[in-house]
């Protein structure tokens, strides 16, 4: 089903209500999907270099299949040289478990906030159309985006640099909800829970938890549009939380459950899984054993070359654009720079359009190398808290948290 866009920046309540009364977009069981193959670019070290291009995913366009059951869909790296916001139908898709609905019945679906609260609520679309409306732009990011590129490797989706995108999402502040609900003292933390369940009964439940005061901080939101268009089915439609400034693993999807909690959770998600070493950057060696672990929170500044792809030829001498886009991680981008020479020395680049701390912002700059032969451009960001990529690649066994200055190699002739 093709959904009638909304005006991009601000839905009309009026509009969502129309478009909330589409319901339900199918999830079929994988069809064949185009058997296009895109290669990882960098290539990723020891293989596999090719993966599927899929275009049987309700609501995507063409996605880089990464795995079926769940569904785990890459945006393909060409798509971020569009612009700083990612379409809806390139967004990449991540899900734990393979139980999804097919479809949400707009009508019947509650919002439930319950707990360590006054007034247990059970919330309509139509309820959280009508709490004052907020808009953010940010990047959604997997703690596991460019796993792929780990060395030695690590287990888990095998991502390239398509576990991220950027979007101007619309809703409620999440402080509102609970506000609404009346927080009793006493109340320490809040725990998020989505339409999805496990495919086994001894599997855990997705869940995610925030402290009580991130939750309340007024930009932690549950949003019900994304782009000026309800979400995708995949990308959680009706609800979902975004977490501005951490990785997308908070940012809970089909969002229908809200529990206030009077103590710190203890459930696996937040206790066993999504844990990054105690250590700078989150970095460890290979092997290393007896380091403190914490659960993984706030993103680090990223930048990347999008115009120029690894392999591309520029001309010796001559002025040739090189642009792409940065995000701070928790904070804004104060500046991106490029190095035509191994990093020995940076030039500044030039940064486009604010369109906020958490969004993508672009950068570009005109580079010459005198010299033909095999060069490389590196890119490297510093964020508003004076945080700067790092020189050597993050190394955890889960593959999380990837930031390195990266490095793309291209032909002088
Ligand atoms: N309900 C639910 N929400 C979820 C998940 C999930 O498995 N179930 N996965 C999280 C993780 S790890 C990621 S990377 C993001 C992916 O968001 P996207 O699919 O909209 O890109 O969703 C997050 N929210
Ligand atoms: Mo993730």
């Amino acid at each position: 089903m093709r959904v009638r866009p909304l005006p991009p920046r601000a839905p009309s309540r009026r509009h969502l209500l129309r478009m909330a009364a589409l319901a339900g977009v199918g999830l079929p069981a994988l069809r064949a999907w185009a058997d296009t193959t895109t290669s990882f670019s960098p290539p990723l070290p020891g293989g596999p270099n090719e993966r599927p291009l899929t275009t049987s995913y309700p609501s995507k366009g063409a996605m880089i299949l990464q795995r079926s059951r769940p569904p785990l869909l890459e945006t393909p790296f060409e798509v971020f040289d569009q612009g700083v916001f990612t379409p809806n139908d390139q967004f990449f898709v991540r899900w734990h478990w393979a139980v999804i609905p097919g479809s949400v019945d707009v009508g019947t679906f509650r919002l439930n906030v319950h707990g360590h609260v006054q007034k247990a609520l059970s919330l309509t679309l139509q309820d959280m159309l009508a709490l004052p409306r907020v808009d953010l732009a940010a990047v959604n990011q997997c703690s596991g985006n460019s796993r792929g590129y780990f060395q030695p490797r690590v287990a888990g989706g095998e991502w390239g640099h398509g576990a991220m995108g950027n979007a101007r999402w619309t809703g409620v502040r999440l402080r509102d909800v609970l506000d609404r609900a009346g927080v009793k003292a006493g109340a320490v933390q809040v725990r998020f829970n989505g339409l999805d369940e496990p495919v086994v009964p001894e599997g855990p439940d997705f869940l995610k938890t925030l402290d009580l005061d991130h939750a309340r901080d007024g930009e932690v939101m549950i949003a019900y549009a994304m782009n000026g268009e309800q979400l995708p089915l995949l990308n959680g439609f009706p609800l979902r939380l975004v977490v501005p400034g951490w990785y997308s693993t908070y940012w809970v999807k089909m969002l229908n459950d809200i529990e206030v909690l009077d103590k710190p959770d203890d459930m696996f998600w937040m206790a066993k899984a999504y844990l990054i070493p105690d250590t700078p950057g989150a970095s460890i060696k290979p092997g290393e054993t007896g380091y403190k672990q914490v659960p993984i929170s706030r993103m680090v500044p990223r930048s990347f070359i999008t115009n120029l792809r690894p392999g591309a030829t520029v001309h010796a001498g001559a002025q040739t654009l090189a642009r792409g886009i940065a995000l701070g991680g928790a904070t804004g981008v104060s500046k991106v720079d490029l190095s035509t020479d191994g990093g020995k020395t940076w030039q500044p680049t030039q940064l486009g359009t604010d369109a906020g701390k958490y969004s993508f912002r672009q950068w570009q700059t005109m580079f010459t190398i005198p010299q033909a032969g095999d060069h490389a451009l590196m890119v490297r960001c510093t964020n508003t808290d004076g945080l700067v990529q790092p020189s050597v690649p993050v190394w955890n066994p889960s593959g999380f948290m990837q930031n390195v200055i990266e490095s793309t190699p291209i032909v002088v002739s």
